[in-house]
């Protein structure tokens, strides 16, 4: 009933539609008079080119940003409760990707990646959601192994003259799955050298539906707020933030705990100052700390014995700033900075049955960045190419460590392994230097195409090299092992090469990515040879603990977006992605890597109106890992529309219906169900959501 094997078929279909717009772009005569508003056909709000590709969050029908990546070539999340999508790219997440919201990195509260950075910025105030395609120059961030992607907070314009004037906007949303409403707005205060803005965004939700059941628990609530002061003129900019962030029981159900409360605040600013036109210097710092409390007995049916009641406290916060310098002389640029990060978390998990039981999971664990670069570039109007190096240290240690309350064998193993951890040496550093060549050329007026060529380096993370005791505390790994970490990681080092061409021609534009990266020393878990640890895991769970570890892996795929103007009103899009990842030291394949998929949309905009209809087509995916025992996933495709409608030039309504047909259909990087007694069983991957309809409507003044 739920499977669908017409996924690969749909697939096909969108593949197939290629050539055929190509062609038919060629029968078409060119004087068209319709073909000067190929601008308006981007209804839908997603740009791609050979180094960037975009959306633009506030028109996407989401709760999570993250949802939003997803709909971006090469680009996807992973879910594991609906507000903790965690980026991926590239066959790349977690730590792996840079994430940042307004150009700054964000400290996250979770060990397990409850609140990634994404969950930091509300759909309804985020602006454009931007991905760096290929590999980002050094630039960009450091550690960004992974790739890179921003999203920015909408807080608004300045105005043109001297007076202040008032500015806003207000809105809201409503999906019938799960009770889903959105409340949000702006107001804005600016002339054209000052602005003030405040900016919010209430979410809160019931569990979704879906074919198979309800999801026990995907209730949500959150709550956003932001206010920032803005100056510039024209030789400087300056902004000045703070914001906070209070999440209170969502769910998280293929975590083994739920969010009980995610309290953040955050602090920031940053400037640009034109020291003479053709030096400018740019700077940003920002400071956020995190309270985050979990459990797994208040949403979800809870343990059966009081005794494996468990409560987890999480404080995380730290600083993060950037400061570099643009020159540019003629065709040539050059660039400099100094950027860093340092973070600071603890963790303690309780049992409210036990007065006695204690775990401290992390304690007063620290991890400093601090990283210089340089890059030069030249650019003509044909071609243009950079080149840049980055050196990165990294800096950890961790507390000692004890429990209480673990009796007899329990007590006895986890006794060694604190005793171990304890004496061990944890004040560790890694430094590692990175390197991006990136070169694009112009073939023709319509052609171009690029090549980047990178050495890129992560340092393990914090989880990875401090987690003790053997547990679920992976960053979101979410694949119900239990893990201990390793003291004697070595930073993964991931050789790359992505070659692209961009295709714009006057009704039809595709633009594909081929890549290819080899990673040395890549970290996942490898069963564990550390006898107390297995004892502990095998207790708690039936299986052996993992530990992390340096592997080789290799990743590569390709990606691609597609546009084809049938006429300047009527549009169709596609994107398609393909990414395979596996070890190269044994015979395995990496873990909740997305399989074959890709989209075709039909746009139709009117002056007042427009329309958007895709079909998203996932193939099945039976490459999954074999070494913490991943499951295989069906193939499905669904079908979903949308209508917006100006009512005037201040008010649109928005309507969409997704999963139209009300197919049953499992995300393969959904997660699996870790909730016992739900309606979907322990142990099954999460199905995705039945048909839901959801109205909107955006008040601007
Ligand atoms: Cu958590």
């Amino acid at each position: 009933m739920y499977s669908d094997n017409n996924a690969a078929a749909a697939l096909l279909a969108a593949l197939l539609v290629m050539p055929m717009a190509a062609a038919a772009e060629q029968a078409e005569s060119r004087d068209d008079s319709d073909a000067q508003s190929i601008e308006e056909i981007v209804v839908s709000g997603r740009q791609l080119s050979l180094r960037d590709a975009s959306i633009v969050v506030e028109q996407e029908f989401v709760v999570d940003v993250a949802d939003a990546l997803g709909r971006l070539p090469g680009a996807n999340r992973n879910q594991n409760g609906r507000l903790s999508g965690i980026a991926q790219y590239r066959g790349m997440f977690g730590d792996r990707v840079a994430v940042s919201v307004d150009g700054l990195g964000l400290i996250g509260g979770g060990p397990n990646s409850m609140d990634p950075p994404l969950s930091y910025v509300s759909p309804m105030i985020t602006g454009q959601l931007t991905l760096k395609r290929g590999i980002p120059g050094v630039a960009t961030a450091p550690e960004s192994i992974g790739g890179h992607v921003d999203a920015a907070i909408a807080r608004g314009d300045f105005s043109h003259g001297e007076r202040f004037e008032f500015g806003g906007m207000a809105g809201a949303r409503y999906a019938d799955n799960g009770d889903t409403t959105s409340l949000a707005g702006r107001l804005t205060a600016a002339n054209r050298a000052h602005r003030f803005s405040l900016v919010g965004q209430a979410d809160r939700a019931d569990d979704l539906r879906t074919p198979a059941g309800r999801i026990v628990p995907s209730q949500l609530s959150r709550d956003r707020l932001d206010a920032s002061y803005a100056y510039r003129d024209d030789r400087n900019e300056f902004q000045v933030f703070t914001g906070t962030l209070e999440t209170e029981d969502t769910g998280t159900p293929a975590l083994a705990m739920d969010i009980r409360y995610i309290d953040s605040e955050l602090y920031g600013m940053n400037f640009i100052r034109e020291l003479t036109p053709a030096l400018s210097l740019h700077g940003k710092v920002g400071y956020n700390d995190v309270d985050h409390v979990m459990d797994n007995f208040s949403l979800r049916p809870p343990p059966e014995s009081p005794m494996q009641y468990r409560q987890n406290r999480a404080l995380g916060d730290g600083v993060v700033f950037a400061l570099h310098s643009d020159y540019t002389m003629g065709e040539y640029s050059l660039m400099a900075g100094i950027d860093g990060r340092a973070e600071s978390h603890d963790s303690t998990i309780t049992n409210p049955n036990n007065a006695m039981f204690f775990i401290e999971n992390f304690n007063d664990v620290q991890r400093d960045v601090v990283s210089v670069f340089a890059a030069i570039g030249q650019g003509t109007a044909d071609s243009g190419w950079e080149f840049g190096l980055r050196w990165i240290d990294v800096s950890t240690d961790a507390g000692e460590v004890s429990f209480g309350g673990l009796m007899d064998m329990m007590g006895m193993n986890a006794g060694q392994l604190a005793a171990a951890f304890n004496a061990a040496e944890r004040k560790l550093s890694f430094g590692n230097l990175d390197a991006v060549f990136k070169y694009s050329h112009r073939l023709t007026p319509d052609l171009a195409f690029n090549v980047d060529i990178g050495s890129k380096t992560r340092a393990p993370s914090y989880q990875e090299l401090y987690l003790w005791l053997p547990l679920q505390a992976t960053g979101g790994l979410a694949d119900g092992r239990n893990y201990i970490g390793n003291l004697g990681l070595s930073a993964e080092r991931s050789n790359e090469i992505a070659l692209g061409l961009d295709w714009s021609g006057d009704r039809f534009s595709i633009s594909p990515q081929a890549y290819f990266r080899d990673v040395r020393d890549y970290i996942q878990g490898v069963p564990a040879t550390v006898m107390p640890a297995n004892m502990l895991a095998t207790m708690m769970s039936g299986n052996g603990a993992l530990q992390f570890d340096n592997v080789d892996a290799e990743i590569y795929g390709l990606d691609l977006g597609w546009r084809y103007s049938i006429t300047g009103r009527l549009g169709i899009e596609g994107t398609a992605s393909y990414t395979r990842g596996r070890r190269t030291d044994v015979d395995d394949n990496l873990y909740r890597l997305p399989p074959l998929n890709g989209s075709v949309a039909l746009n139709f905009v009117e002056s007042a109106w427009s329309m958007h209809a895709e079909l998203i087509a996932y193939d099945r995916q039976d490459r999954v890992s074999s070494y913490n025992g991943e499951q295989p996933t069906s193939g499905y495709s669904i079908v979903n529309a949308a209508f917006s409608w100006n009512a005037s030039p201040a008010v649109r309504i928005d309507v969409e219906a997704s999963n139209l047909l009300d197919r049953g259909y499992q995300d393969h990087l959904a997660g699996v169900n870790r909730v016992r007694n739900a309606d979907i069983p322990a142990g099954e991957r999460l199905w995705g959501a039945e048909r839901t309809l959801s109205v909107g409507a955006v008040i601007s003044f």
